[in-house]
């Protein structure tokens, strides 16, 4: 595939509602849409990094410098065989993995139209539809939250994951817990707190929750081995992996019974497969964690999140949870019981890219 031109177009979607978590709250996705050109066709990669540096240690413009400064030049005018020729090519760039990842899912964007397959079938996707979870954020009342979970829950959605920090943790998984005894319930911590909060986490064991994500810092095995070792709930790593090689590592030392795979995180698609097999020959069940991303990157989580050990419920969303306006038509809808169908050769679920839609985003582009 002769890659013959790259645009990065930052787009700016407000959020239906904003979204707080430990380290930020969001009221607009910033976004870098990336398309290659190849041989009359036109490859499309969301770029997932933030506004700021605040969660991931890129942010957009970090993104675009790598994007448009290292990586075009590195395969404009080359012939790019496959995904993996493509990171072989870029294989010079340390870190950036949110950057690589971008153009590495145009490329298997460009690879799906050229071989007239479902990502699913490249991938080597099994199932045919995936279950959906829905992540809360802060609100400024428990009372908020409670009727936040109840729209949610008559929505379908299989998983409650509540954000926490300190200040909004055990007294507010209590409240929730009593008023929703039997739902699956997880919390998310994004990294905010340490070992010497280890009562806290014991504390939490009472109220059966699913399993407890990324508790601990944010580069972190060691110290979540320590906690994971202290408590009954299973610890769920987000942040801390960013390889197979951290998976593998994490498990050796059970770091975690969990996880969380972002492949945005890992440089891309090729490299969360890595992790998903690691996973899988451990018997470490993961699931598809999410960046409020727009359509595009959505999308391609569905078709990876097809994998067999993706068995827990996805952060995976239908558009309408985050915002008003999507880039893909038809918008990313879920089904009456809240699964996500697997677009496949089987089921005819196709997505188009809605041009006018990222038009009418658009703040910034690079040609
Ligand atoms: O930790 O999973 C996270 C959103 C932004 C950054 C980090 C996280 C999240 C979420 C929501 O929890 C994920 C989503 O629904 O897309
Ligand atoms: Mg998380």
């Amino acid at each position: 595939m002769k890659i013959e031109r790259i645009d990065i177009i930052r787009v700016n979607n407000p959020f239906a509602h904003p979204f707080q978590t430990s380290f930020t709250k969001f009221t607009v996705r910033d976004a870098l849409i990336v398309k290659l050109y190849s041989e009359g066709i036109v490859g499309y990669g969301e770029c997932k990094a933030f506004f700021a540096p605040l969660y991931n240690p890129e942010d957009n413009g970090t993104c675009l410098h790598i994007i448009k400064n290292m990586i075009a030049p590195a395969i404009i005018g080359k012939d790019i065989a496959d995904p993996d020729d493509y990171l072989s090519r870029v294989a010079f760039i340390r870190g950036n993995k949110l950057a690589i990842a971008a153009v590495e899912n145009a490329i298997w964007d460009l690879k799906m139209q050229r071989d007239q397959k479902s990502l699913k079938t490249l991938l080597g996707g099994t199932q045919s539809e995936i279950k959906v979870g829905v992540s809360l954020g802060i609100e400024p009342t428990v009372t908020d939250l409670l009727k936040k979970i109840e729209k949610y829950l008559a929505e379908g959605y299989h998983r409650t994951k509540i954000k926490i920090k300190p200040g909004w943790d055990l007294e507010v998984v209590k409240a929730v817990r009593k008023h929703f005894p039997d739902i699956v319930m997880t919390i998310d911590a994004n990294s905010a707190y340490s070992l010497d909060d280890i009562d806290l986490f014991k504390a939490m064991d009472e109220y059966h929750l699913a399993y407890i994500e990324q508790p601990l810092g944010e580069d972190d095995i060691i110290d979540h081995a320590v906690l994971q070792k202290a408590i009954q709930t299973p610890i769920c790593l987000d942040e801390s992996i960013i390889s197979a090689e951290d998976a593998r590592k994490a498990i050796s030392i059970n770091a975690c019974g969990i996880i969380n795979i972002k492949s945005s995180r890992c440089g891309g698609i090729t490299e969360a497969i890595k992790i998903h097999d690691v996973c899988m020959a451990n018997g470490i069940p993961v699931w598809c964690g999410g960046m409020t991303e727009l359509g595009i990157g959505r999308v391609q989580n569905i078709s990876l999140a097809s994998l067999p050990n993706f068995t827990l419920a996805h952060d995976i969303a239908a558009s309408n949870r985050y915002f008003h306006e999507d880039i893909t038509i038809p918008y990313v809808n879920i089904t009456k019981d809240c699964t996500l169908i697997v677009p496949d050769e089987q089921n005819g679920i196709h997505y188009d890219v809605d041009e006018a839609a990222i038009e009418r985003m658009m703040v910034a582009i690079e040609v």
